[in-house]
């Protein structure tokens, strides 16, 4: 990915490893090559210390009491709240919601934004290279509303076709939902340009970013989408938090999603009235822990730089897939020119659950499988990929232990 070369300085590796106590495990007494980050990344003590800490001196419901606690356990959940709005460069925290992941995001919007305001007709754009969490929310919402999805090709690279997109859009499309990158395939969209567009139109965008925030600066406010959702758990944070960026404008126009504590002003058995943003869309006690400690995780990535983490993961996408290419058998699935780092690949004879289960006798983690995106496996007409997707911790050593762990695999099956 695009890195400013400025703030490119080398990052010190082993400092950046012994913040991350779980790096150093054994795996049946070898030692363990992490390289499932896209599924899940791994916590730094920062953020391991920050939940404990709040659980040992802070802890109370948020919001209601007069308490010290209470108010202390506030003020770290909101302080949360504004560091979740300096890292996407948000207007301001009335359009950052905790939700419990992307999944929780995308369905948030589908059903408080998109429910109400869909019908016969009405037409949805995602892409083919979507998570299930970009596509059933959406399936379903056409279910309930008789809209219509309309899915933009990609090819064999995994580019999804730019102009396919524009002949899509017309005056029935009222959402683009789109990945910023694809989790099965790496490929990084161009989405600013794909919102610009759809903007033109005046059409709805939500960019799931659950794949992107880790590898790369984003700025909601110069990408101009109407939504942004990602997961705390990818992000070096805590499973269980992700966030929900909505313009503030659409959030105030959307109803509440979930009905009860916290999201209402007023109750009574006649009329209710709803809270102020972002609290309307975040009914019932919060994972107030995980807030604070994603929070933590945010000021752990800025201080390592986005830019820096970039360059370097730019370095180690390089390294392995050339180190992959030269596997026999083996072909990548997923060759865009712009990439986050991960490689998705298939080795010829070889059954990818078959291989993630040698390299784990190996200590090597990858994850194999469908990835969450069917659709990209009947395109490139595999029953499942092997994927290994890197951190900033990951080092051309753990690649060379995955590309040693893939011989032995190759011996063993081929
Ligand atoms: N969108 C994308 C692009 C993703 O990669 C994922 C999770 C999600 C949405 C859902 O995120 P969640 O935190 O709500 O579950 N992707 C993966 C993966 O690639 N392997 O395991 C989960």
């Amino acid at each position: 990915m695009a890195a400013n070369p400025k703030s490119a300085a080398p990052l010190d590796l082993e400092r950046i490893r012994r913040d991350f106590p779980i790096l150093s495990r054994q795996i049946r007494g070898k030692p363990l090559v992490y390289l499932d980050n896209g599924a899940s990344a791994q916590r730094p003590s920062a953020v391991i210390e920050a939940e404990r800490e709040y659980y040992e001196r802070h802890h109370a419901n948020v919001h209601r009491g007069v308490h010290t606690l209470s108010q202390e356990a506030t003020d770290l959940f909101e302080g949360a709240r504004e560091k979740v709005r300096g890292f996407l460069n948000a207007a301001s925290t009335k359009e950052i919601v905790f939700v419990r992941g992307t999944t929780e995001a995308i369905n948030l919007v589908a059903q408080a934004w998109g429910r109400p305001r869909l019908g016969k007709g009405d037409e949805i754009v995602i892409t083919w290279l979507e998570h299930h969490a970009n596509i059933v929310p959406w399936q379903q919402v056409c279910e309930q509303t008789g809209a219509g999805l309309k899915v933009v090709p990609i090819d064999r690279r995994g580019v999804v076709d730019f102009d396919a997109y524009l002949g899509m859009l017309g005056p029935k499309t009222r959402m683009v939902a789109i990945a910023h990158v694809s989790n099965a395939l790496g490929t990084v969209l161009p989405v600013e340009k794909f919102v610009a567009a759809a903007r033109e139109h005046g059409i709805a965008t939500l960019v799931d970013g659950a794949q992107a925030v880790p590898h790369q600066r984003v700025d909601v406010r110069s990408l101009g989408c109407d939504f942004y959702a990602f997961s705390g758990h990818k992000l070096y944070g805590p499973t269980g938090i992700g966030v929900l960026y909505g313009r503030e404008e659409v959030l105030d126009e959307m109803p509440p999603w979930q009905g009860g504590g916290d999201m209402i002003l007023t109750v009574s058995f006649e009329r209710t009235t709803y809270n102020h943003l972002p609290y309307k869309f975040e009914a019932g006690t919060p994972n107030i822990a995980g807030a604070v400690a994603l929070g933590t995780a945010i000021d752990y990535v800025e201080g390592v730089g986005l830019d820096r983490i970039a360059a370097y993961e730019a370095g180690l996408l390089d390294y392995a897939t050339e180190r992959l290419s030269a596997v026999p058998g083996l072909t990548i699935v997923g060759t865009a020119p712009e990439k986050a780092s991960l490689v998705s690949f298939v080795i010829d004879g070889v059954h990818p659950h078959d291989l993630g289960t040698i390299l784990d006798a190996e200590g090597v983690a990858i994850r194999t499988g469908h990835h969450c995106a069917m659709p990209v496996m009947d395109f490139f007409e595999v029953p499942a990929t092997a994927r290994a997707s890197f951190a900033f911790y990951n080092t051309r050593a753990e690649i060379d232990a995955l590309v040693t762990a893939l011989g032995r695999a190759r011996e063993m099956l081929g």
